[in-house]
């Protein structure tokens, strides 16, 4: 029999059971002998020592088992919101998932922007109810908020007996349940039902996996990782309805990063998901932005942990060494990076860190940016009072950082009070122009750019328009490189707007174009600071364009806007008298409010920055008895004084300081 290969994700709302279900897979399939526990700390996932301490996985984590001849690479990710991330990359090596719920808390505000995730990617995902041991367990209930907050398209494949007690147990859901559900997207499957002759059971179970695999259904489990009930059909589930992975081994060699780790000896260690052809050790292969490296090291995930090989090919997940400028995202075998739109939100906060010890500042900075290769969202920044700052999503994760560069680094670190992260949207539209001839312009370039805002979550959209026998062929292989580059060079430029926030929801068109190569005395350009002469480099595309485009931007004009969150707040309505008020002081927007019974649920909008506070006060305005749900709700121009942020480089608005601190620059000296 050929053995198949699934890359399967594991996912939930924090405390769900994911490491817990994983240590039972592991354990039915004979990868290990003894049972370990989150509680205990003696898992095979969460092997972080702060992992340990805290009980919550930080970080995402591969096993390998088999299941038949399935040989299983399952991730184990992280449910805490802080580490969202984590799941973000591990989404794209996914061939197919299991969205865990607890029976006891049922559908929770990660479960609904989890399973939003995975239907977005169309990535067939079975439900797992779990804890059906625990008191107040009631599967019938999480089964109904299934079907209302995450997906009518359910398949209920079992039901539990004794829920709430150790002695809970699932057995076999009745088939016409299953029959019902498989006819509504079958003709053969709702003819047959007409009919009433029944429907064989193999037909049954093929049209099961069929939809399952297309995304039409989700079958759903229940059962208990810790007592192991209703283990063996999520299992059979899980091998029999989710695709095994496809690709060619013999093809081009296509495979995507999704976490970085450290050897022994800080050697890097990449793990990749291959999608196409076959990387053996020795290999040169392109990755990333136009980098090339050799492949050291192969390990591959099979049924245990990775185990040295001379290759790892299509479909299966490996560790591989030796690419010393990886990083989480890349691509391997074809250039450029998977960034493509980010299916969750962007961290929404920022904190100073400081060493506590002024001798340490220089190790802070190295450990801060080996940090940010193993997670590219804390966005190391240091601005122009040396300031080191990352970017977050919550207190959770400044805790684990604080206590991963104490512990790991010999770092201790104290970080200030986090801020919320603005972000800035042209207000109008500007147009400026530097032509190489000019005397002011210190570059050997023409460059004309137009900023204009664009839809709302758009990003940047950057477009070309000028004649195209103006692009610079001398140095970039084709037209397409060329505008690859300049994208990226206004993308780098538009990092910091007027008040130091990344500029973002425009759209910036280059109209004007021009470059020198050295084909007669007329056209050599004047120009009282120049950094080199000659030819036209990609330097002076690349230099120039900050300069004209923040002139471009200052003639239109920014809105700094701040982030929000919708929050649904669970109050008893008597309460309602206190909650509202304290609402509107604090500047949220109250969309709806409606009642069910004594409880009463309030929708708002709240700047971010408020939502902490919100959360402190509530249990003194409800009683102890609300509850507050919320969610990243984008971003709204702040009222009153826009609040700005210090750059990290200097403003391309003051040419001399911005040539000056080029210059400073190419001999390394403002370089961390
Ligand atoms: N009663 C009961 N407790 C469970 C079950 N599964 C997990 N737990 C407990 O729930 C807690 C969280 O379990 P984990 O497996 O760490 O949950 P997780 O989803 O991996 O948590 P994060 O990775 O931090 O999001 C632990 O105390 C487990 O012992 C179950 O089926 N029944
Ligand atoms: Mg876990």
């Amino acid at each position: 029999v050929e053995r198949k290969t699934l890359n399967l994700g594991i996912l939930a709302h924090v405390d769900a059971g994911k490491t817990t279900l994983t240590e039972r897979l592991l354990y039915a399939a004979g990868v290990i002998d003894e049972l370990g526990s989150v509680d205990r700390g003696t898992t095979q996932t969460d092997t972080l020592a702060l992992e340990r301490q805290r009980g919550i996985t930080i970080r995402s984590a591969v096993v390998s088992f088999a299941i038949g001849d399935v040989t299983v690479n399952l991730i184990d990710t992280p449910g805490h919101p802080d580490f969202i991330a984590e799941v973000e990359r591990v989404l794209a090596v996914l061939d197919g998932a299991v969205l865990v719920l607890s029976a006891v808390e049922g559908v929770q505000p990660q479960t609904r922007i989890l399973m939003r995730a995975l239907q977005r990617l169309r990535i067939p995902t079975l439900l797992f109810v779990n804890k059906i041991d625990r008191a107040g367990a009631d599967d019938e209930r999480v089964l109904r908020a299934i079907s209302e907050r995450l997906t009518p398209a359910i398949v209920p494949m079992v039901s539990a007996r004794g829920l709430g007690t150790r002695a809970a147990e699932v057995v076999a859901a009745p088939a016409g349940h299953l029959t019902e559900a498989l006819a509504e997207r079958s003709d053969a499957i709702l003819a047959a039902y007409v009919d009433g002759a029944g429907v064989p059971e193999p037909l049954l179970r093929e049209e099961l996996a069929r939809q399952t695999k297309s995304v039409l259904v989700h079958p759903v489990y229940v059962g208990s990782s810790l007592t192991g009930a209703g283990l063996e059909p999520l299992t059979a589930g899980i091998a029999e309805l989710l695709p095994a992975a496809a690709g060619d081994p013999d093809g081009p060699v296509r495979g995507t990063v999704f976490k970085i780790d450290r050897g022994p000896a800080g050697e890097k260690i990449a793990y990749v998901r291959m999608f196409s052809g076959t990387l053996r050790t020795r290999d040169r292969v392109p990755f990333g932005e136009g980098l090339e490296g050799k492949v050291t090291a192969v390990r591959v995930f099979d049924q245990g942990p990775a185990v040295q090989r001379p290759a790892v090919s299509a479909g299966e997940i490996g560790t591989i060494q030796g690419l010393a400028e990886i990083r989480i995202g890349d691509r391997i075998g074809l250039a450029g990076t998977d960034a493509t739109a980010h299916e969750f939100p962007p961290p929404t906060l920022e904190s100073v860190v400081e060493a506590r010890n002024p001798d340490d500042r220089g190790r802070l900075g190295a450990a801060l940016a080996r940090l940010a290769e193993e997670d590219p969202l804390i966005d190391v920044r240091q601005n122009a009072g040396a300031e080191l700052s990352v970017s977050l999503y919550g207190e959770v994760q400044k805790e684990v950082l604080e206590a991963t560069l104490a512990d790991d680094f010999g770092v201790p670190v104290s970080f200030r009070e986090s801020t919320t992260i603005c972000i800035e949207r042209p207000a109008g539209s500007g147009r400026a122009l530097e032509t190489l001839q000019s005397a002011e312009n210190p570059f050997m370039a023409t460059v004309g750019l137009r900023v204009e805002p664009g839809p709302i979550g758009s990003g940047v959209e950057f477009r070309l328009d000028f004649d195209r026998n103006l692009v610079p062929l001398h140095i970039y292989k084709t037209h397409e490189d060329f505008a690859a580059a300049m994208a990226r060079y206004v993308r780098d430029a538009l990092s910091e707007g007027l008040s130091g926030w990344q500029v973002t929801d425009c759209v910036v068109t280059m109209d004007d174009c021009g470059h020198y190569v050295g084909d007669g005395p007329g056209k050599r350009p004047g120009g009282e600071i120049r950094l080199h002469s000659g030819v036209t480099a990609p330097a002076d595309f690349r230099r120039l364009t900050p300069v004209v485009l923040m002139r471009a931007l200052e003639q239109a004009g920014t809105v700094v806007c701040e982030p929000v969150a919708h929050a649904r707040v669970e109050v008893p309505t008597e309460m309602l008298g206190a909650v509202l008020p304290a609402l509107v002081r604090l500047g949220a927007a109250v969309e709806t409010t409606s009642q069910a019974g004594t409880l009463s649920v309030v929708e708002a909008t709240v700047a971010a920055a408020k939502l902490q506070e919100l959360r402190l006060r509530l249990p003194g305005l409800s009683g102890g008895e609300g509850v507050i749900e919320s969610e990243f709700g984008g971003y709204r121009p702040v009222e009153g004084e826009a609040p700005s942020r210090q750059r990290t480089t200097a403003n391309p608005l003051n040419l001399a300081e911005y040539v000056s601190e080029l210059s400073h620059r190419r001999h390394g000296s403002l370089h961390t």
